[in-house]
């Protein structure tokens, strides 16, 4: 419970004394609070409100991902609160001002401008790899911290800002990883790429095919088709006809869901891989029957093998009523980095717990969460799943 606060009130006319004693407390409150860190609303004596920002698509094909993630950072800032944690010596209240940036650049970086505008003392966002990048620009030159849970292209953490943050693992890793696997354990002969030509589906596609040249795969496809497209018609009749035994797809579970069954329908022997994001129960339903046997490299580890993971799926069950979609552990993850980096420097003002927040390390529930110089998460992990009997199952986990 917050501590209440009470006042008494003297009902005496103030003497000319008291006036100028009263005018000299209101002039010095109205530069304390002209005066509040960034993100917060100091009141004397009383808690310090914090605003962390969230930025997400909330509406259109990827509301389900942003939703889930807006759950686990509004279960962090639940915790925070009831908690009581202290930043120096006030109480902190933290307040979520989450923001719909469907998905698109431009509106990204838009709900950025409204973000630093509103003066949030951090940001847990962008889901997109290209709402996040070109939004990251704009929090580095307010000096806003922004902490990424999902967005994964490496371009994120490697534009040399200081306010850039990811707590998951890149597609530098992630793709990296899927392309050596693909030659050396998988042993596919012939493989083919297509993309859904987004930062993110391009950036993975782009690291797996390196990749699977540096460890001397044979690429015999690489396609792409755009986001909103849905037909893959003329790409899978290239990759049927150039004989691939391994498709690799970069896009998330929407796009990956209608491919699979496109293959099907073309009676398709081709195994299917996709990069981050494909791995939720919405490519299960969407593809039905096709989507048996489908393999998916996702960041992190399962969360049933997380020393936390039971319990936080449990406790996000109980107040949402829905099981965690996809990244909402690492948005919990992420706003923890912004409140334990604020509670440890004793302030919510970015230029004072940013430094603080760089050389933090603390155990997640994704596991622990600590950066590198320039901000992206050390030590990420990576998972293989399959799908079996209708469900995504865990195959291999790498890194770490
Ligand atoms: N990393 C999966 C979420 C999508 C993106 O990075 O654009």
């Amino acid at each position: 419970m917050r501590p209440r606060h009470t006042s008494s009130v003297d009902p005496r006319p103030p003497s000319r004394d008291r006036r100028a004693a009263l005018f000299a407390l209101c002039a010095s409150a109205l530069a304390c609070a002209l005066a509040a860190a960034p993100g917060t609303t100091a009141r004397a004596a009383g808690p310090l409100t914090v605003r962390i920002g969230f930025v997400a698509p909330l509406s259109g094909d990827y509301a389900n991902y942003g939703h889930d993630l807006e759950n686990g950072v509004q279960l962090a800032l639940d915790d925070a609160n009831a908690q009581g944690i202290k930043i120096g010596e006030q109480t902190a209240h933290f307040e979520l001002i989450a923001i719909d940036d469907r998905a698109d650049p431009r509106q990204g970086v838009q709900a950025a401008a409204r973000l630093a505008n509103q003066n949030v003392a951090a940001v847990v966002g962008h889901f997109n790899s290209g709402t996040a990048i070109p939004a990251s620009r704009i929090y580095e030159s307010a000096g806003i911290p922004m902490i990424d849970p999902a967005a994964t292209n490496p371009v994120i953490t490697s534009q040399g800002f200081a306010n850039t943050f990811t707590v998951i693992a890149n597609d530098a890793q992630n793709a990296g990883i899927a392309g050596a696997w693909a030659v050396e354990v998988v042993k596919a002969r012939r493989i083919a790429i297509v993309d859904d030509r987004t930062a993110f589906g391009q950036g993975e596609a782009d690291v797996f095919e390196r990749t699977v040249k540096e460890h001397g795969g044979n690429v015999v496809a690489r396609d792409f088709a755009p986001i909103e497209a849905g037909d893959f018609g003329p790409q899978l009749a290239r990759i049927k006809a150039a004989d691939a035994d391994l498709l690799y797809f970069g896009g998330l579970a929407r796009q990956a869901a209608a491919l699979v069954k496109q293959m099907k329908a073309r009676s398709m022997n081709t195994q299917f891989v996709g990069g981050g994001g494909v791995a939720i129960p919405d490519f299960v339903l969407l593809a039905g029957p096709a989507g048996e046997g489908a393999m998916a490299w996702e960041y992190g580890r399962p969360l049933a093998q997380l020393p936390e993971g039971p319990r936080f799926a449990q406790k996000f069950k109980n107040r949402f009523g829905a099981d965690v979609l996809a990244y909402a552990p690492f948005g919990y993850d992420a706003t923890w980095a912004a409140i334990h980096a604020m509670a440890a420097a004793k302030s919510a003002n970015p230029d004072v717990f940013r430094a603080t927040l760089k050389s933090l390390s603390f155990d997640g529930v994704t596991g622990r969460i600590a950066f590198d110089e320039t901000g992206a998460l050390k030590n990420g992990t990576s998972t293989l799943y399959q799908v079996k009997q209708g469900a995504w199952v865990p195959v291999a986990t790498r890194g770490g």
